[in-house]
């Protein structure tokens, strides 16, 4: 859909205005010790992973209104990344969730993933939906599960999501869990927890050595009462117990209002147990909006302790992950904006004066700290994020490209209007 030549044709159209920005911008960095270049290259080499599940419309349970022209194959869907990797050069992997996404030909979709130069990211199982035809009910629980046969179901399916995921060359094995009760007594919770930690142990025993196991944490829903894994504690509690393989993911809209998630990533990163992300934006609960549309401030205080921690710490590397979709936008555009807002803030982070701030909380100069982030924060470091994808061979404005090459529009006329993503 998107040719080299149209993003040298875009480029050139932009240039002249970016170029501007960013000797502006250098300017201002250099005066301050920074290596533009070496921030640029930073940038250039993060890239995010995008779900299968969000190039739909995710709609919520009172309606989806899709937009037409969203992919129904697998195919279609890592045409889809690949578009947007080839737009931002930032979203080289696609996540793919068993059953919803079914691999039939893996050679092909490894060719293809290929093709559009992309990684299959961490695999995520589903035992929080009972699928057609299913032998057991995840209703009650899965590896949490009173019942031995469905626990071993929900184990099985875990062994098998792991086996799919080896021959598609992914390296980790995303487990969220619905896991819970929603009424007091309904379950013993000493006893949930118990029964989930046996069951991840069998999952963790059939994981090859080069693999990651990455556990989710979520304080309530669908469970309203208590959930097994409620918070990044008892992730953390549960991945000590399995090895060395196994660490907490953080999804950033699973946690209660006001909670200090930057807090959380660096007391996993100074245990080396901060295994991956979901990003995403929220206002009240696991909104799964847009990232950076609500909280830009907060996503650039999780990234100033990751980037201090990825310096500071023995943390191995992070799975960075986008967890969004909503019902209003085009997927692609919301896409595209949330890979770019990761972006900035990661930029953000990396232009902290980090001297002159333990300089400052070394001396309790709290008002002098806080300037030194807040310095950063504003800077309009957008410059940075665009030349990084140029020198990667992206786009300079992704979402203008996407628009003026009507992208939406020829989707829709390939694929017709009433073509609706399966997921969510
Ligand atoms: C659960 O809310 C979650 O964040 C998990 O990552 C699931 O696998 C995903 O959403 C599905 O959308
Ligand atoms: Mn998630
Ligand atoms: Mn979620």
């Amino acid at each position: 859909m998107i040719t080299d030549q149209d993003i040298s044709v875009h480029n050139e159209q932009k240039f002249k205005v970016h170029s501007s920005e960013i000797q502006h911008l250098e300017t201002k960095l250099q005066d301050k010790g920074f290596d533009v270049k070496n921030i640029i290259s930073d940038l250039a080499r993060f890239q995010v992973a995008i779900p299968s599940w969000a190039l739909g419309t995710g709609g919520t349970r009172f309606g989806r209104f899709p937009g037409g022209g969203e992919p129904t194959s697998l195919e279609e869907k890592i045409a889809d990344v690949g578009l947007l990797h080839k737009l931002n050069a930032s979203s080289g992997a696609i996540s793919l969730h068993i059953p919803w996404d079914i691999p039939e030909n893996t050679n092909q979709l490894i060719a293809l993933a290929k093709e559009h130069n992309l990684a299959f990211d961490a695999v995520n199982s589903n035992t929080f939906q009972d699928q057609p035809n299913a032998e057991v009910s995840y209703k009650f629980g899965s590896l949490c599960h009173i019942d031995p046969g469905i626990r071993k179901a929900a184990v099985d399916h875990n062994k098998e999501v792991i086996r799919i995921g080896k021959e598609l060359d992914s390296k980790a094995l995303t487990i969220w869990l619905a896991d819970g009760s929603t009424f007091p007594g309904q379950h013993n919770l000493r006893g949930a927890l118990q029964r989930t930690h046996e069951s991840l142990a069998s999952i963790y025993d059939d994981l090859p050595e080069d693999w990651k196991l990455l556990l989710e944490y979520k304080p309530y829903e669908p469970n309203f009462y208590s959930m097994v894994i409620p918070d990044w504690g008892t992730s953390f509690l549960l991945v000590s117990k399995l090895g060395e393989k196994a660490r907490t993911l953080v999804d950033l809209g699973h946690h209660l209002p006001n909670t200090n998630i930057e807090q959380i990533v660096a007391v996993l990163m100074s245990e080396s147990k901060l295994g991956g992300f979901h990003f995403n934006d929220s206002k009240y609960g696991d909104d799964d909006l847009t990232v950076g549309s609500l909280k830009p401030y907060q996503m650039f205080l999780i990234f100033n302790e990751l980037v201090d921690g990825m310096r500071n710490t023995q943390n191995p590397e992070i799975s960075w992950m986008i967890d969004a979709s909503h019902n209003l936008k085009d997927p692609l555009e919301d896409l595209l904006q949330s890979v770019e807002a990761i972006l900035i803030a990661y930029a953000q982070a990396l232009i902290v004066d980090r001297k002159s701030l333990a300089l400052a909380q070394e001396k309790n100069d709290v008002a002098r700290a806080q300037e030194i982030l807040q310095d950063a924060y504003r800077t309009d470091v957008r410059p940075l994020v665009a030349a990084a994808r140029m020198q990667s061979g992206a786009a300079l404005d992704p979402i203008s490209l996407y628009r003026s090459a009507e992208v939406r529009s020829r989707l829709v006329k390939e694929r017709g209007l009433h073509a609706v993503a399966t997921g969510l």
